[in-house]
């Protein structure tokens, strides 16, 4: 029989018990809150190789987790070697919202077929398909058996339609318009800087974008190698020119150029390109991006991140259209000497577009 003493010692035993319980409970679930979330990412690979781990270390950017991936390998249980290269496309599934949606997936199938065939990388490349809205199930998988390669769907609704921090695109209106009100500047907010934010393109070196109303023409070499080789960080299209006159507002993207060079007191590493940039009047150049290479160490340094940073928030995207491709040209005239621009016409590479 136990006496009032033990019993009483019991007791305190047992509320001490349970009070150290109720602390670990609070600290286990306040750790699972604060913790990462676990999302759905099923192409959750891990890469060896160092120099892009050292690259993510270095790397401030903000690794947007997306949603909504569904990958191949994970699809048809393939196993492939990880790379450290990726072929980017990005389209609009078909949507309700319009009376004759168009279905760019048997298209894009199409070229996805002739890229395996005039691009001499032994297929060994990843493809994501960058993707608003919902393919079907059977547009997906017609493009998983078309290839050998790894591919994702990666959806970016959860990106693709924000805006520049402070614009109202409600009381605005744009100065120009291709499909919806504000869709050819969230292509552009998403070519320029949204892309690169994302977690699922941290884990490669290399990023080739194509547009699926392009092609190559004749059989290409590895440019993935060739960018590799020349320790080049910038593989470019042909040069053309956006007009003042089409694109009101267009040659302000001059004056944040400057404010930026002042502030941060840069010195830019491409004259030429700086030259071209502001000593014409009415043309602002660029390279015709729907085909470009890029070494993404170069967007993971700091004062890249900043630049990009800095055009986001002056809004020139949303306020005047500027586009993808001269931003570009600008982030590389501030940043990579003409020895680390490679370009396509040079290489003896043909690429249309639209076509
Ligand atoms: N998801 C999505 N993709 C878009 C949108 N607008 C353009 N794109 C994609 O971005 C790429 C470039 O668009 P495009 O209209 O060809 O631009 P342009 O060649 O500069 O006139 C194409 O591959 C399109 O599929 C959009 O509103 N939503
Ligand atoms: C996937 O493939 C691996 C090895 O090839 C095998 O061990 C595993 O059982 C497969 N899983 C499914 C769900 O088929
Ligand atoms: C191309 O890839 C295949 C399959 O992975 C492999 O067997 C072959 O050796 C590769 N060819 C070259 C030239 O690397
Ligand atoms: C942009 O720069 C030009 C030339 O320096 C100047 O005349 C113009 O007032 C500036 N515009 C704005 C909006 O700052
Ligand atoms: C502008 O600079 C570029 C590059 O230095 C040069 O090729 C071009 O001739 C210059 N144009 C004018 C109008 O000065
Ligand atoms: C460009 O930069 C690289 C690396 O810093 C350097 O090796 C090369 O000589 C530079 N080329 C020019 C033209 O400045
Ligand atoms: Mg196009």
């Amino acid at each position: 029989m136990l006496n009032k003493e033990s019993l009483r010692h019991q007791k305190c035993l047992i509320s001490l018990v349970f009070i150290l319980l109720m602390i670990l409970l609070f600290f286990y679930s306040f750790g699972t809150l604060c913790g990462p979330s676990i999302s759905y990412n099923v192409n959750r690979q891990l890469t060896t190789i160092t120099t892009t781990l050292i690259n993510l270390k270095l790397s401030p950017v903000s690794n947007i987790q997306e949603p909504y991936i569904f990958s191949k390998k994970q699809y048809l249980n393939e196993t492939r070697q990880p790379t450290v290269n990726v072929i980017a496309f990005l389209v609009a599934s078909p949507t309700g919202d319009m009376r004759l949606a168009y279905n760019p997936y048997p298209r894009l199938r199409e070229r996805v077929i002739q890229l395996d065939e005039r691009l001499g990388d032994n297929k060994t490349a990843d493809l994501i398909i960058f993707h608003t809205g919902y393919p079907f199930h059977g547009d997906v998988t017609s493009i998983m058996k078309a290839t050998a390669r790894n591919v994702l769907f990666v959806n970016v609704d959860h990106i693709f339609y924000r805006f520049s921090p402070g614009f109202d695109p409600h009381i605005r209106d744009p100065t120009w318009t291709q499909r919806g009100k504000w869709n050819y500047h969230h292509m552009c907010y998403f070519w320029f800087k949204q892309v690169f934010e994302l977690k699922i393109i941290q884990q490669y070196r290399y990023m080739m974008r194509l547009d699926d109303d392009s092609q190559m023409l004749g059989k290409w070499p590895n440019v993935f190698e060739i960018i590799a080789k020349r320790q080049a960080l910038y593989i470019a299209n042909r040069r053309e020119v956006d007009f003042d006159y089409v694109l009101p507002g267009m040659t302000l993207v001059r004056n944040i150029t400057l404010a930026f060079i002042r502030k941060y007191n840069i010195r830019p590493r491409n004259p030429d390109m700086m030259a071209d940039i502001f000593n014409r009047t009415l043309e602002t150049p660029n390279y015709w991006n729907n085909v470009e290479v890029i070494d993404l160490s170069l967007i993971r340094q700091i004062e890249v991140i900043d630049f990009m940073r800095w055009v986001d928030e002056s809004r020139g995207i949303f306020l005047y259209r500027w586009g993808d491709a001269p931003l570009r040209y600008i982030t590389l005239a501030l940043f990579v000497n003409a020895t680390q621009i490679l370009h396509l016409n040079k290489l003896g590479l043909g690429y249309c577009h639209p076509c």
